[in-house]
């Protein structure tokens, strides 16, 4: 086979950015820093070639990623959006709903999509897709090396972060020798970890306070297997918590000993929950988060369910067992 059959998409990619001179990239809703790292290492990519380059996040860049180098460029609102553009970059997502914008709105630009989600099946006219890469970022520093450009401290600072963020600081299960590998170009390109490290761990007050609920609230199922917690729409309002700022807290009660399976349900608005879910290897929460609606990774996925709390938990739990026991 070709090294242009096997590529998955890059080579095309690659020729339709160069092609490129007014450019939009978008991330996903509820940014993370895969999203926003990859983003942001993009742009300045293709600002050093000579195009012009912008960022739309509907949601804004939270704070705890606005140390990213360009993050203070981010657009989020409408209004700013450039006018004139030849070309959409859709970034670590496959669905335009994810995007925050309508695919109706982009009708006369080239869309590309550069994504990692197993879901995804290509929204673009141009599509680098790999889901066996642990994060965007790390397709993102593929196509420097396909273009041969050097990475230079801020581009390895968005890179590692993007990596830092998917991998849950190198401890995920998609944390191969290649991510590592990657990980060590960047810092030896000057990636600033001591940077990243303070603005990805350091928790607010209110988040901690909203992590003490969850763990107040903590249940299990499936014989001890399964755990889940929630926050409700009204939780969210008093402790003054944007969804954006919950990164990362499905991640204790999926570190609780036997715990295979972990779902936070966050009620984003009244009877709408956003649920995040994570697993252990083998078990698959993409194909649990499939069955309600959602998509992502094996071992992390999410979907969005309506309905009360109990129905939404009874729905997920029903779920959980019938692809566990499948599996
Ligand atoms: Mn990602």
């Amino acid at each position: 086979m070709s090294k242009m059959a096997n590529d998955n998409g890059l080579c095309q990619v690659a020729a339709a950015l160069q092609k490129a001179s007014r450019l939009l990239l978008l991330g996903h809703v509820s940014p993370d820093g895969d999203s926003l790292g990859s983003l942001t290492a993009l742009r300045q990519i293709l600002l050093r070639q000579g195009k012009a380059a912008h960022i739309f996040v509907a949601e804004g860049c939270p704070a705890r990623y606005q140390f990213l180098p360009g993050s203070d460029s981010i657009i989020s609102d409408l209004a700013d959006l450039p006018t004139r553009l030849d070309t959409v970059v859709v970034l670590d997502c496959g669905e335009w709903d994810r995007t925050g914008l309508e695919a109706e709105r982009f009708q006369q630009q080239l869309v590309v999509n550069i994504d990692h989600h197993r879901t995804s099946q290509g929204l673009g006219h141009a599509n680098y897709l790999d889901s066996d890469a642990a994060a965007t970022g790390m397709l993102i520093l593929k196509l420097c090396d396909y273009w041969q450009v050097e990475i230079d401290g801020p581009v390895a600072t968005c890179l590692y972060t993007a990596i830092a963020g998917d991998t849950g600081f190198f401890q995920h299960s998609n944390t191969t020798a290649v991510v590592h590998e990657a990980a060590a170009r960047l810092l030896a390109a000057g990636a600033n970890q001591a940077l990243v490290v303070e603005n990805l761990q350091s928790k607010t007050p209110a988040f901690l306070q909203a992590l003490n609920l969850v763990l107040k609230r903590l249940s299990s199922f499936l014989g001890g297997k399964g755990a889940y917690s929630f926050l409700t729409a009204a939780d969210l309002q008093r402790l003054g918590l944007h969804r954006s700022e919950l990164e990362g807290l499905v991640d204790y009660p999926r570190s609780l000993m036997g715990v295979q399976l972990a779902a936070l349900l966050v009620e984003i608005e009244p009877g709408k929950f956003k649920v995040s879910l994570r697993s252990r290897a083998p078990w698959d929460v993409s194909a649990v988060a499939a069955t309600l609606g959602g998509g992502g990774h094996s071992q992390a996925a999410g979907c969005t369910l309506l309905g009360t709390l109990e129905e939404c938990i009874e729905r997920l739990t029903a779920a959980t067992v019938e692809v566990v026991l499948l599996q």
